[in-house]
């Protein structure tokens, strides 16, 4: 391997275009382990390629202006329940297209997104600087079984840990709001950010079961 490297080395540095395909090779490993690369979200239902910092942007774009994004936060819950409110069990299993998430799988998603935002907020507050893995979302679509899960009963276990988490944010004093962890791919990211991240992640998500269940509504 060191003799490989070495030679690697030895034509990157002379070779632009080997370099090149060496980084697409570093990039293209981040992004298809990445919670918010360009790769894994095909399957939330964008086909928009993204980098880490374009996903952020997006996010964030969600919420702008917004002056408490823990109100957005507590909001969701409800509106999801409305959403699904009277839909067919098979409809909300059903995908919009083959590579596309069902409200279900959404839903599932958003569950298990919070059992992330929960650990990472928590690791932070108790270790200030600590490091924050990345996840693979759509690994854990497969892995966990998302098409199996019970959407209302996702939607629970997403209502129980927000509800600790707004019950979190309102304890925390104003300098625990700054402290942040190194996220893997995205770099220093604070409790603040995380929660104004989650709320964008919310309404992106209502958007996506909005838009999969309008054609019902609409006949
Ligand atoms: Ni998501």
């Amino acid at each position: 391997m060191v003799t490989r490297d070495r030679q690697i080395g030895f034509l990157a540095r002379r070779l632009p275009l080997l370099r090149l395909f060496q980084n697409w090779h570093i990039f293209i490993t981040i992004a298809a382990i990445s919670d918010s690369g360009r790769i894994v979200h095909r399957g939330e239902g964008t086909t928009m390629k993204e980098t880490p910092q374009e996903y952020i942007q997006r996010m964030l774009g969600y919420t702008a202006g917004c002056q408490n994004p823990a109100s957005v936060q507590a909001a969701t819950a409800k509106k999801l329940e409305k959403l699904i409110k009277g839909v067919p069990a098979a409809k909300l299993k059903k995908r919009p297209a083959p590579d596309k998430w069902s409200v279900q799988e959404i839903l599932a998603h958003l569950a298990d997104a919070e059992i992330v935002g929960s650990w990472r907020i928590r690791s932070i507050l108790g270790a200030p600087g600590t490091p924050i893995q990345a996840f693979d979302q759509n690994a854990w679509v497969t892995a966990t079984h998302y098409a199996k899960r019970d959407p209302r009963q996702a939607l629970a276990q997403f209502r129980v840990l927000r509800e600790g988490n707004l019950a979190l944010y309102k304890a925390l004093r104003p300098e625990q709001w700054k402290h942040h962890g190194m996220h893997a791919e995205r770099g220093e990211e604070t409790v603040e950010h995380i929660v104004r991240m989650f709320a964008g992640h919310d309404l992106n998500h209502i958007a996506q079961i909005e838009q999969i269940l309008a054609p019902r509504r609409a006949k």
